[in-house]
């Protein structure tokens, strides 16, 4: 499912033949009598070569006046070439300009001193044109699609719901607003109420992959403001383990097929894959915080507590995935749509996925009967009021169900081993950053 290779991949195929490429001038070096220029197209660098006497004079002006990343065009005849990259090189015999480059390029696209993550987010369209930045976005194309099939061959619907909302969902505080029409708006921080109302009306199985927005003040490697979220819903579940299953199902087949076509499309980024032990390990969240010496502290687990914790379960289970189960209600206090345990009301079905020590995912059973739904709302201090059309879906018959909502950029952060969230976008958005 890669997008379709251009022409000079198949090169090292058509020895003899004449053809024609195009891409960016990634360098020009001459050197005596013979000169070389290296195209960059999607498919990789094809080495021009120029010979006096045989090429045209006016294709080495044209050359040597030429800025690097210029884009150009090249007719000529394919021949064998033990000393090339690609084992042929391009004779040529018309060379067209298409496009000059400026100079100088406010970021070097082949220096082998890497620069700073600013510097390359400031130029992205430059930064895009390197092949192992591209890597990550044919990686992150794939699994996208996979993990689409994979929700697709368990029989969920794909929807779209609303990103302008009267309220938000995961507490006001990374609420953004918007000025609607003279109306207090919000962008939408997750699907979250509407893939509920959606098994409301009876879909039974939902999925979404759409932005989801946040406003994060912590400037931290594995947070952004937007953020694309792949949220599911599932109708006729009270078993959180049954969810878990469903999540863990999806992910594995679609890091499998991944693996298999990044593989085949040489990707530089296949051997990254892992494949996963199932089923994966479930910690539940006692468990945790014994391991951490901190039992019943009745708060989340900081960044640095979630790394610990990795490295512990990698260690005991040998899986980069697991689960980290049975949150305690008290943490998830503001989850008022989390069910908590009819018989331990301090204990959610909530779950996060996690991988190394990152958070991938979390989700669980939600609580489907009215009543304890406004009870939890009060108790997070939200007015039910606002919640009416939530609500109502709550009120003409909604089946028991659960889902969770899984963070695609950190999954692709994790699966392309980034250091940084950042770079697992295209043009990502942070605190700072409103352009490109
Ligand atoms: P939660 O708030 O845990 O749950 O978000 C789900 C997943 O979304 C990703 N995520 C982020 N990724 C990058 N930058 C951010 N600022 C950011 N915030 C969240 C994480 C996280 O695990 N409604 C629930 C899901 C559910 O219960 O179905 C929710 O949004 O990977």
């Amino acid at each position: 499912m890669l997008p379709p290779r251009r022409l000079s991949r198949e090169l090292a195929e058509r020895a003899g033949e004449s053809v024609r490429i195009a891409g960016h001038l990634e360098e020009y070096r001459a050197l005596g009598g013979v000169a070389f220029a290296l195209v960059r197209d999607g498919s990789g660098t094809t080495q021009v070569t120029l010979k006096k006497g045989t090429t045209e004079p006016a294709m080495f002006t044209v050359l040597e006046g030429l800025a690097r990343e210029s884009v150009v065009e090249v007719e000529g005849t394919v021949l064998r070439s033990e000393k090339s990259r690609r084992g042929v090189e391009l004779v040529p015999s018309r060379l067209e300009v298409l496009s000059a480059a400026e100079v100088p390029l406010p970021l070097g696209v082949v220096d082998k001193v890497p620069a700073e993550l600013n510097t390359r987010l400031d130029h992205r369209v430059l930064d895009l044109r390197k092949p192992a930045v591209r890597a990550v976005f044919e990686l992150r194309a794939e699994l996208l699609a996979q993990l689409r099939a994979a929700f697709v061959r368990r029989g969920f619907l794909e929807v779209e719901t609303p990103k302008l909302l009267r309220q938000g969902a995961e507490g006001g505080a990374t609420l953004f607003s918007v000025d609607y029409f003279g109306t207090p708006a919000f962008l939408a921080q997750s699907p979250q109420l509407y893939k509920q109302m959606l098994i409301g009306a009876g879909l039974e199985r939902v999925f979404e992959i759409a932005p989801a927005f946040r406003a994060e003040p912590s400037d931290t490697v594995r947070h952004i403001t937007e953020f694309t979220s792949l949220d599911a819903e599932v109708g006729y579940v009270t078993d959180p383990d049954e969810i878990r299953g469903l999540l863990e199902g999806i992910v594995a087949d679609a890091v499998d097929a991944s693996r298999e076509a990044l593989t085949a499309s040489g990707s530089p980024l296949a051997g990254g894959l892992p494949k996963l032990p199932r089923p994966f390990p479930r910690i539940p969240f006692a468990t945790a915080e014994g391991w951490l010496g901190r039992p019943g502290a009745g708060r989340d687990l900081s960044t640095e507590e979630e790394k610990a914790v990795g490295e512990r379960a990698v260690r005991e289970y040998g899986s980069p995935f697991y689960f980290l189960t049975d949150y305690p209600t008290v943490v998830k206090a503001q989850t008022f749509y989390a069910w908590r345990r009819d018989d331990d009301p301090a204990t959610t079905g909530y779950f996060d996925l996690d991988y190394r020590g990152l958070e991938i995912a979390s989700g669980g059973r939600r609580e489907h009967r009215l009543e304890p739904l406004l009870a939890n709302l009060r108790a997070a201090g939200l007015d039910p009021a606002r919640f009416g059309s939530y609500l109502e879906a709550f009120r003409f018959g909604m089946p028991p169900h659960g889902g969770w909502g899984l963070g695609l950029d950190r999954l692709v952060q994790a699966l392309a081993g980034l250091p940084n969230i950042r770079e697992s976008r295209l043009f990502p958005r942070d605190r700072y950053r409103l352009e490109p």
